[in-house]
């Protein structure tokens, strides 16, 4: 049995389809479970075509859609079950709303990085006026249930908070080892950066903090291996592919350069 995680993804369209051409074509066996690790949005400027693709991608082959602490604000936004979703706008939220308007946006997060000031609030004054919206004494509040499609709402209401396999837990950020998963409070599977999942019965592969790709794997001393290789900021998006029959030290790891789009793989 194998199921291949994928980190966070934060608006990343273009790497995200070179890693899932990569893995489709070199990868992936009849079988295999793609399970995605949350924070599919912000920041990054191509939050919609992401979403758009996984539901393409979904029709074809067996996903399961880890909800991410982005997810988690957003959603409170919707109506849904969420938390933080006062702090949606100031963590990359923007960006995402931006990218359901036809306003042209720069090419990723790390070229908006280099922008003046001048000209990133020209940007945002351009998208804003075009997201629904809603003016509150002036300022601008986004009219959340007109930004989406019907599809996309439901895509963020069904994330689920963790996927337990017989041979490792996908969550978001971590796990509270004293509370099975269904007894877990999303905030700490969401939010909480602990250090280790000593003591939880697998090992437990997540994301949400970015870190280098030398550091992935702490299976010894942690019990977990962290995905999330910052390809937002320029780093890597990282696929690992968790086989029952390996043990995880051996489970490869397949990356995509944010500036290079080159593909390599590791263990
Ligand atoms: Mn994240």
């Amino acid at each position: 049995m194998r199921y291949i995680g994928i980190g966070d993804i934060h608006g990343c369209f273009d790497e995200l389809k070179v890693l899932m051409e990569y893995l489709i074509k070199n990868i992936y066996k009849d079988g295999d479970i793609f399970v995605f690790l949350g924070d599919y949005i912000d920041r990054g400027f191509q939050s919609k075509q992401v979403i758009d693709y996984l539901l393409e991608l979904k029709e074809e082959y067996t996903c399961t859609f880890l909800k991410g602490n982005h997810e988690d604000m957003l959603n409170q936004n919707l109506g849904f079950s969420g938390n933080y979703g006062e702090y949606f706008l100031m963590n990359g939220g923007w960006h995402t709303l931006a990218s359901y308007t036809d306003v042209r946006l720069p090419e990723s997060y790390t070229e908006y990085k280099k922008m003046s000031r001048e000209q990133k609030s020209a940007l945002e004054e351009e998208y804003k006026i075009r997201i629904p919206h809603i003016k509150n004494y002036g300022s601008i509040v986004p009219d959340y249930q007109k930004v989406f499609s019907d599809n996309h709402k439901e895509f963020f209401k069904d994330l689920v908070l963790g996927l337990q396999t017989p041979f490792c837990l996908f969550v978001h950020s971590t796990v509270d080892v004293d509370y099975p998963l269904d007894k877990q409070c999303p905030k700490t599977v969401l939010w909480e950066r602990n250090s280790d999942c000593l003591g939880w019965p697998t090992v437990v592969v997540h994301g949400h903090t970015p870190i280098k790709l030398e550091i992935i794997k702490n299976v010894e001393s942690y019990n977990k291996i962290n995905i999330d290789t910052g390809c937002v900021f320029g780093d890597y998006l990282t696929a690992i592919v968790c086989d029952e029959s390996q043990k995880p030290e051996d489970w490869k790891l397949i990356h995509v350069s944010a500036k290079t789009k080159e593909v390599t793989e590791s263990r």
